[in-house]
C-alpha cells in the first residue's frame, strides 16, 4: 500500500491511464452541436442547429456573444439535445480582448438539462441545472484570484453569488490569464463516466497546448442536455468572442454504437475520397475564378490578418510611431524655415541692393517682418504710382484724340455736305462756353479785388461773403445762448 497522497494519486493515474490505453476511446465529430469559422453563421447571421439570442452577433468568422461596451449579454445554445452519447469532449476556442487593464464579466461554457435563456450568470439564466465553467474576469470579492476558470455544478436549485466569485460553489478553478492573447485560448472538457477533465492551452502559439485544469470524479451531467456558451459584460468590458465550438461524441469499445462498428473501411475511404474530389472541384472552381477576375482574386490572395486587425501592442507601436513621425516633420518644417530665415537676412545684410545703394537702413538691425512691411509698403506705394502714371497717360491720350477730332471736325463735316450751320453753332457755344470758364478763373485768381468783379456784376465779391457768414454765424450764437439758459436755470 502507497504511504502517502502523492504517492497514490500517482498510483490512480497510472492505473486510469492504463485502463484508458486498455478500453481506447473512439471519438466522433458531432456538427449538430458545433460550429466553426470560416462559414460559422449562416448570411442572416444564424447558427445552424443553434439558438443566437441577446446581444450575440454571429458572423462568418466568429460568435461575438458580448461586446465592449458597458452591461452586455449574450447567450447561443444548441436547439438539438446530445442524444448520440452520454460522453463528450467540446473544444471551444475563444477570444477574450480589451483595452483594459481588468476585463469584465466573463464567458461561460454550459451543458444544461434544458436551453438557456438570458440572465444574470455570465449573459445566461441562474438555478441552472448541469454545468457551467466560467472564464471569470473579473475579481468580484477580491482574493487576486482572477481571472480564473471555474466550474460550478448546479441541480437547479442553486443561485450563483457573483459577489464571491461563487467560491463557496464553485466544485473546482484555476487561476489562468485567457485574456488579450496573441491567438485564440483553446479550452477542452471531456467527460468521460461521470470524469470531467478540463485542459486550458495558454493561447501563445498556432498549435494549442493544453494544460490541465481541474479534474472531478463523480460528476453526474444530465442526459440528453445541450451545449451552450454565453457572455456579459458589466461596469468594464470585453470583446467575448467564441471561434470555434467542436463537439465530439465518446465511446468507449464496448460502448461504440452499431453503426460506427459497422462502418468499414472501404466506407470512410469513400466519404474520403469524396472530400478529396469537393476540394479539387472547389480548387478548379477557385482556379478559374481567378482567371476570370483576376483583379478580386489578387485581392483575395493577399488578404492578411495583419492588415486589417491588430493587437493592442501593435496598435500602440503604430500610434508612438505614427506622432513621433509627425514630431519629426514638423521639426524639419521649422528647420527648413529656420534656414530661409538665416538666408534672408544674411541676403540682406551682405548683399547691396541693385540701385548700388549703401544697405545702411537694411543692415541697422531690423526684425525680419519690420522688413517685410517696409518692403510691403514700397511695394504698394509703387504699384499705386504705377497706377496714376496709367491713369494720366490714359487722359493724356483722350485729350489729345478729343482735341484730333475736334480739329479735323469741321472739314470732314463740310465735306458730308449740308452740316455747316450747326457746326457753326457749335463752335460758337464751346466759344462762349470757354470765355465763361475763363471769367470764372479770373474772378478766383483775382481773390478780394474789386476791379476785376466787374467782370461778373453779379458775383458777390468774397470779403463781403466773409462778412455776411460772420454776422450770421454771431445771430446763431447769441439766439442759441439764450435758448439755453432757461432750460438750465429750469433744470436746476
Ligand atoms: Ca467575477
Ligand atoms: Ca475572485
Amino acid at each position: 500500500m502507497p504511504s502517502s497522497p502523492p504517492l497514490l494519486l500517482l498510483f490512480l493515474s497510472l492505473l486510469v491511464s492504463i485502463t484508458v490505453c486498455q478500453n481506447p476511446v473512439f471519438k466522433k465529430f458531432e456538427y449538430k452541436h458545433s460550429f466553426r469559422s470560416p462559414n460559422l453563421a449562416q448570411r442572416d447571421g444564424s447558427i445552424p442547429f443553434w439558438m443566437v439570442t441577446g446581444d450575440a452577433i454571429a458572423s462568418s468568422e466568429q460568435l461575438r456573444l458580448a461586446p465592449s461596451m458597458r452591461s452586455r449579454k449574450g447567450i447561443a445554445w444548441n436547439k438539438r439535445p446530445l442524444t448520440e452519447s452520454e460522453n463528450f469532449q467540446i473544444d471551444v476556442s475563444v477570444k477574450v480582448t480589451g483595452q483594459g487593464r481588468v476585463g469584465a464579466d466573463g464567458l461561460a461554457i454550459w451543458y444544461t438539462a434544458q436551453m438557456g435563456t438570458l440572465g444574470p450568470v455570465f449573459g445566461a439564466n441562474d438555478f441552472w441545472t448541469g454545468m457551467g465553467l466560467f472564464l471569470d474576469s473579473f475579481d468580484n470579492d477580491n482574493q487576486k484570484n482572477n481571472p480564473q476558470v471555474a466550474l460550478m455544478m448546479n441541480d437547479g436549485t442553486r443561485s450563483y453569488d457573483h459577489h464571491t466569485d461563487g467560491s463557496q460553489q464553485i466544485l473546482s478553478s484555476c487561476q489562468r490569464d485567457f485574456r488579450n492573447k496573441p491567438f485564440p485560448v483553446r479550452i477542452r472538457i471531456e467527460y468521460m463516466k461521470n470524469v470531467l477533465t478540463v485542459h486550458i492551452d495558454d493561447g501563445m502559439q498556432q498549435q494549442p497546448r493544453y494544460e490541465l485544469c481541474m479534474r472531478a470524479e463523480n460528476i453526474f451531467l444530465p442526459r440528453n442536455g445541450y451545449f451552450g456558451v454565453s457572455a456579459a459584460t458589466g461596469g468594464l468590458a470585453d470583446d467575448h468572442d467564441v471561434l470555434d465550438f467542436s463537439a465530439y461524441t465518446l465511446f468507449a469499445d464496448a460502448q461504440r454504437p452499431a453503426t460506427e462498428t459497422l462502418l468499414p473501411q472501404a466506407e470512410k475511404d469513400k466519404y474520403d475520397a469524396e472530400f478529396e474530389r469537393q476540394m479539387k472541384e472547389y480548387e478548379a472552381e477557385r482556379a478559374k475564378f481567378k482567371e476570370q477576375h483576376p483583379d478580386k482574386a489578387k485581392d483575395d490572395d493577399e488578404f492578411e490578418d495583419a492588415k486589417y486587425f491588430e493587437d493592442q501592442t501593435a496598435r500602440e507601436l503604430r500610434l508612438i510611431y505614427e506622432s513621433q513621425n509627425a514630431i519629426h516633420q514638423t521639426m524639419m518644417q521649422m528647420d527648413e524655415r529656420l534656414k530661409q530665415i538665416q538666408a534672408s537676412q544674411t541676403g540682406a545684410v551682405y548683399q547691396p541692393p541693385a540701385g548700388g545703394q549703401a544697405p545702411v537702413a537694411a543692415g541697422g538691425g531690423f526684425a525680419p517682418h519690420e522688413k517685410n512691411e517696409v518692403m510691403q509698403n514700397l511695394r504698394d506705394l509703387s504699384s499705386s504710382i504705377r497706377d496714376m502714371k496709367q491713369y494720366v497717360n490714359e487722359i493724356f491720350t483722350k485729350t489729345y484724340n478729343l482735341e484730333q477730332k475736334w480739329g479735323q471736325g469741321a472739314p470732314q463735316v463740310g465735306n458730308a455736305g449740308g452740316g455747316v450751320a450747326i457746326d457753326s453753332s457749335m463752335h460758337q457755344k464751346v466759344d462762349s462756353l470757354i470765355n465763361e470758364v475763363r471769367a470764372v478763373r479770373a474772378t478766383q485768381s483775382g481773390g478780394g479785388s474789386a476791379g476785376v468783379a466787374g467782370g461778373c456784376p453779379n458775383c458777390l465779391s468774397s470779403s463781403i461773403f466773409l462778412t455776411i457768414i460772420f454776422l450770421q454765424s454771431a445771430v446763431i450764437i447769441v439766439i442759441v445762448y439764450w435758448r439755453s439758459k432757461p432750460e438750465k436755470a429750469k433744470f436746476y
